[in-house]
């Protein structure tokens, strides 16, 4: 897992420099967000459960996926869906407290696109319930934090995608 710290970092050192203007700046971008993303994490973690009932209630919830023949319908299947969009929520917010997605290839999309596909699991369908989990977590932790957490939620959307 790399953050934003060690990316710029290895950049510079695989070419022997002492780190350059745009480093810094990088740099001093994540160091002066610091708080707002400790402080987002925290409330994320205290909301976790509202922020992905709620996204299901706004995305899934009495669609096609949970009558029957839907990928949620029956018990287990609905769980299954729910811990996802919590593995999504919790690895997304490391990501962001991080600031790099690395831990997001590593843990969450390596093979994940294949797993779903030999399951049925719609696509589509999770990139809906992940586009409202922004949503929510947005009207929660406000827009700046919001749109920082964006990233790495579209980040696994884009990784189901290709
Ligand atoms: C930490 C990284 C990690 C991820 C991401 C992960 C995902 C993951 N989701 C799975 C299943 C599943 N995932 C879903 C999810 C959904 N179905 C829908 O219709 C919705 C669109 C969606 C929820 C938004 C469902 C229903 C299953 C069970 C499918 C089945 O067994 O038939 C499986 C197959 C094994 C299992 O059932 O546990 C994996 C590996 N596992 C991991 O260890």
């Amino acid at each position: 897992m790399q953050d934003a710290i060690t990316n710029v970092i290895n950049q510079s050192d695989v070419q022997g420099l002492y780190l350059d203007e745009g480093s810094m700046n990088s740099l001093e971008q994540y160091f002066a967000s610091g708080e707002l993303r400790v402080r987002a994490a925290a409330t994320i973690s205290a909301n976790a459960t509202a922020i992905i009932r709620d996204a299901i209630a706004k995305s899934l919830l009495y669609s096609d996926s949970t009558r029957p023949g839907g990928n949620m319908y029956t018990t287990r299947r609905y769980a299954a869906c729910i811990r996802d969009m919590d593995y999504f929520l919790r690895y997304a917010t490391y990501a962001m407290l991080a600031g790099n997605t690395s831990i997001l290839d590593e843990r969450v999309l390596n093979g994940l696109k294949e797993t779903y596909n030999s399951l049925g699991v719609p696509i589509g369908n999770t990139v809906q319930a992940v586009q409202a989990m922004k949503e929510v977590t947005a009207s929660i932790v406000g827009p700046d934090a919001g749109s920082e957490m964006a990233v790495y939620l579209d980040y696994i959307c884009s990784g189901l995608g290709n």
